[in-house]
């Protein structure tokens, strides 16, 4: 739970980090999953490429960053728990949704600190991401993969459909490697949720509130270094973004997790949110990590198919006042 005084600083600051909320345990339960999905990765792609052989030497996050840099290719969909936002999903994108996320989605510890921010009927909203940054030296050039890379500023609000604008969706960001200046962890503009929703433009990394607009607000960005196990809570309209990775050779491992109130609108309605915690109805609560992965398969199905493109997006491509 979080205490007055943690609420008081959500409430004015627009965000609050908690040190250990998440035991160690899950945590390292969380990088084993990881480890071993950039094990079958490079394992896979030694067998088509020649002269991949020497990583096998190599611990697990390091034989992925040098399996990136030499073939010039991104991998952060085989670790990712959402799809990327496109009209279609193809059948054979690549997805994570494995027991460890999922016991990090719904631990007890975290839901206690959503529940004293957003209440006890809590959904987990589908607006998720393991994000695996890449140190800057080996990422592939021109590169704007947000889930290797930097972030530009934004609101997370103006990453949802306008469909969510009323709903109450609060951000859980959470480092699983030390977050630091060095490594690429976030900054926040202390009090930007007191902004309405912004312009933001869409770019190549994803949507961003233009430079300018970022320069004419008062105030100045503040870094948040975090280890794991600490957790920040964000209000939507919180202004951030994320620094690139100066290191040579770690990965800066998070997630970002989304909840918002039972009922209310996600904000990315085709894909799936359930119920992680409810007081008033808690035989609806999903307790078991195949059920979790098995709404994703099925989004995917559903998905092949293709959609209008606003349902995933909310700017247009070519703004004129993004100009
Ligand atoms: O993890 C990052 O680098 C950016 C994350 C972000 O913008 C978010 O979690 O809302
Ligand atoms: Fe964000």
């Amino acid at each position: 739970m979080l205490t007055r005084a943690q609420l008081d600083t959500f409430q004015e600051e627009g965000y609050v980090v908690l040190p250990r909320v998440i035991p160690d345990t899950l945590i390292g339960d969380v990088l084993e999953e990881l480890a071993a999905i950039a094990t079958d990765l490079v394992d896979n792609e030694r067998q088509h490429h020649p002269g991949l052989d020497d990583l096998a030497s190599l611990e697990h996050f390091a034989q992925l960053i040098e399996l990136s840099r030499r073939t010039g290719k991104i991998y952060s969909q085989y670790f990712d728990m959402s799809y990327p936002t496109g009209v279609t999903i193809p059948a054979d994108t690549p997805i994570n949704t494995g027991p460890a996320l999922f016991s990090f989605i719904t631990s007890p510890a975290l839901l206690d600190c959503v529940e004293s921010i957003i209440g006890p009927e809590i959904s987990s909203n589908p607006v998720q991401h393991v994000r695996l940054k890449l140190p800057e030296g080996t990422l592939p050039e021109n590169t704007t993969n947000s889930l290797v890379g930097t972030v530009p500023w934004h609101q997370d609000n103006g990453v949802t459909t306008a469909d969510a604008d009323a709903a109450n969706i609060l951000t859980v960001w959470a480092p699983i490697t030390q977050a630091t200046i060095e490594s690429g962890c976030l900054e926040v503009l202390p009090g930007s949720h007191r902004q309405d929703l912004l312009h933001h433009c869409a770019c190549p990394e994803g949507y961003a509130i233009p430079e300018r607009v970022i320069s004419s607000l008062d105030g100045s960005a503040v870094p948040l270094e975090m280890d794991p196990g600490s957790v920040l809570f964000m209000h939507k309209r919180t202004i951030h973004s994320s620094l690139p990775n100066q290191s040579t050779d770690q990965l800066r491992i998070s997630l970002d997790l989304r909840y918002n109130p039972i009922g209310q609108a996600t904000g990315r309605s085709l894909f799936p949110d359930f119920v992680a915690r409810s007081h008033r109805s808690p035989e609806l609560e999903v307790r078991d990590p195949s059920e979790w992965s098995g709404l994703w398969e099925r989004t995917r199905e559903r998905l092949r198919v293709g959609v209008e493109p606003s349902a995933f997006f909310r700017w247009e491509p070519n703004d004129g006042m993004c100009a």
